[in-house]
């Protein structure tokens, strides 16, 4: 319970805990931003201050390391690739969760096939345009079929807040997987744990079978 009690802490006031090391002034309102519900029920969580905007067409997506094509892709270039839909429910491992939420784009495993990923390499590295947000994946649970490099939402461009132009959607995994502002896929040899999993969360985040959660798999 210690672990998780902060960790959990940490996704709701993460922006606060954030904002006191590096300043005073902004450390109270936009911290309550990121605990207040959007729209639909989601709420928008960020770890650095504020929302990092980028265009569709300034966007692009590296696939470095252990690959035998390393690439860097615009959104256009994404749009290109087979487009794979689904609807599946979004959950936070703080509670929240969002029905249903019809989300399409790239999986990431026809990415990393694209890409040449090594079939000896153990993990992904994902980064985050944001600059602070990290994540990691083993290989195994990259090429589920249920692994999407997702570019819309609800049917709609993916906005700022959630993490447009592309954000990864890891359905069967609580929400912190589902890295906003994708920027760069590394292929490693080991798991390199991601920003929450620094912080006490389990890397592997199976909805119901970690962080001491019991919510039913969806
Ligand atoms: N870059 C970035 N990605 C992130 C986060 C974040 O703070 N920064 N929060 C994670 C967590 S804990 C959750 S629950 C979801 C929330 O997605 P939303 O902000 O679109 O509701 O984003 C995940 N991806
Ligand atoms: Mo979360």
């Amino acid at each position: 319970m210690g672990m998780l009690g902060l960790g959990a802490l940490g996704v709701v006031f993460g922006r606060q805990l954030n904002s006191a090391v590096t300043s005073t002034v902004n450390a109270t309102i936009p911290g309550l931003g990121s605990v207040l519900p959007a729209a639909g029920g989601f709420r928008i969580y960020t770890v650095t201050n504020g929302y990092p905007e980028m265009s569709e067409a300034d966007y692009t997506l590296t696939i470095s390391g252990a690959v035998s094509s390393p690439m860097t892709l615009s959104f256009a270039d994404l749009q290109t690739l087979p487009q794979t839909s689904m609807t599946k429910d979004f959950q936070c491992v703080t509670g929240w969760r969002v029905d249903d939420v019809p989300w399409t784009g790239v999986l990431l495993s026809d990415l990393l096939e694209l890409a040449g990923a090594s079939p000896t390499a153990t993990a992904l590295a994902i980064d985050s345009f944001d600059g602070a947000y990290t994540e990691s994946l083993t290989m195994e649970q990259a090429m589920r079929p249920d692994m999407l490099v997702a570019m819309s939402m609800y049917g709609e461009p993916i906005t700022t807040p959630h993490g447009g132009p592309v954000r990864l959607y890891t359905a069967p995994m609580y929400g912190y997987k589902s890295l906003k502002w994708l920027s760069r896929i590394d292929v490693v040899d080991q798991v390199i744990p991601g920003y929450w999993e620094q912080r006490g969360y389990d890397i592997d985040a199976w909805i119901g079978q970690s962080n001491g959660r019991n919510d039913e798999p969806v």
